[in-house]
């Protein structure tokens, strides 16, 4: 039995409203989650008692600001296991951190012959700034394929030994797809790169808030995350890296907050975290990010993992029942994250999303940043139903309802 979150619901303010007269059915948690009450809290409490700007001030509103901050990167470097908070990097998301790496460690860390390594199941944002690094330095981008659908769509792990040559000087991969809802083995994979000499990106979107993540038992040198697929506000990410690593890193972006001396010549720049975070950062963010890693660690993130997990395998089941639809991803019985990706026959998934719509049911449809994975499938998008910790069966019997009256509309 999946644990059972029902309360949790209540927490969620913006989950209690209708939409076109229905209740409220959503099933977009891959493109953002809701936000509960402790996180709107903590927001609102930091604006109206708190906001000043860090690091810079020695009044009490500031030192309050900056040890709110400063507790919220203490936060994160624990909720991912990170032996130091100097190896936290608070960014936009996810995005943002992976350019970062792209930006500071690419330049003077690859050359002409050396080769980048991500997968063919990679998300726009971990896989054109790694285009735009080869074009840049002379780099080569390879691709660990994708297998077959016979292959659940898995990574191929035989081509990904092949390709581990000693050229390879950095391997970048999604933890979880969010198309797919593969969950690749980050560890073994960080464990293959590491055994060429290779640095690891993982690009954990789409698991931060869904599964137990420890950066020292993944082994991985960088990893990217963001708040608002995690219950947690837009706008504020968390790139972490290894100490060691950043520490010999250039910045990207300078300015204030990130320099130890300036002259009219030159600057030398602050040691890791402040040297990748140029400017006035997302305070008030960060802080209602920390509300928000404490409202995932109190409901135990094994707990929250075996959640997402089941209703994804009970949506599947229910899923595959219907005419003409077919499911990609892992295979009834195999490990998959809380989503579910699905393409109708005869009808576009832009117009299944519209009728669902009608339905009060918020379902994402297109190539979810995924553009060459669709091509690679023969698909021109897909319907993504997924889930989060507030959805219950009984949202995929509404969604099953609604996607075999849409399917009958569709098929005359
Ligand atoms: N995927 C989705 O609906 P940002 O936008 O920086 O917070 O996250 C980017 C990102 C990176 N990697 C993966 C695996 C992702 O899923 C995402 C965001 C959303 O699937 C928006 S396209």
């Amino acid at each position: 039995m999946p644990p059972d979150f029902s309360a949790v619901r209540d927490q969620f303010p913006a989950l209690h409203q209708t939409v076109h007269g229905k209740p409220l059915v959503y099933l977009d948690n891959a493109a953002t989650t809701h936000k509960p009450r402790a996180v709107i809290d903590a927001l609102v409490r930091y604006y109206e008692r708190d906001n000043s700007n860090v690091h810079r001030g020695l009044h009490a509103l500031s030192m309050r600001s900056t040890d709110s901050y400063e507790a919220a990167r203490a936060r994160a470097a624990a909720f991912i296991n990170a032996a130091d908070p100097a190896e936290i990097i608070f960014t936009r998301g996810t995005t943002e951190g992976i350019n970062l790496v792209a930006q500071s460690w690419g330049p003077t860390h690859l050359k002409a012959g050396d080769v980048i390594l991500a997968t063919e199941m990679e998300h726009h944002s971990n896989l054109v700034p790694w285009q735009r690094l080869a074009a840049r330095t002379g780099a080569t981008l390879r691709l660990v394929p994708v297998a077959g659908a016979d292959a659940e769509h898995g990574l191929d792990l035989a081509a990904l030994d092949r390709l581990l040559t000693p050229q390879v000087k950095l391997f970048a991969f999604t933890h979880i797809s969010n198309t797919l809802g593969t969950i690749n083995p980050a560890a073994d994979l960080c464990a293959r790169a590491r055994a060429v000499g290779a640095l690891t990106v993982v690009d954990a979107a789409q698991s931060s808030g869904h599964e137990p993540l420890d950066v020292q038992v993944l082994g991985c040198d960088f990893l990217s995350f963001s708040g608002h697929k995690m219950a947690g506000p837009t706008g504020i990410g968390v790139l972490y890296g290894r100490r060691a690593l950043l520490d010999a890193l250039d910045p990207w972006q300078t300015g204030g907050g990130m320099v130890a001396n300036v002259t009219y010549a030159d600057a030398t720049w602050k040691p890791s975290p402040e040297r990748f975070e140029a400017g006035t950062p997302n305070i008030a963010d960060a802080v209602a990010l920390h509300a928000a890693m404490d409202f995932l660690d109190g409901l135990g993130r094994p707990a929250l993992a075996a959640h997402d997990h089941a209703l994804a395998a009970t949506a599947r089941a229910a899923l595959a029942e219907i005419p003409g639809l077919r499911v990609l991803g892992p295979k009834a019985g195999s490990p998959r994250a809380g989503l579910v990706s699905f393409a109708l026959q005869d009808a576009h998934a832009h117009d299944v999303v519209t009728f669902a719509d009608q339905d009060g049911i918020a379902l994402r449809g297109g190539h979810h940043c995924n553009q060459p994975l669709m091509r690679k499938l023969g698909l021109p998008s897909t319907v993504r139903a997924s889930f989060y910790v507030y959805n219950t069966e009984a949202d995929i019997t509404a969604l099953v309802t609604s996607l075999r009256r849409i399917q009958k509309f569709f098929a005359g």
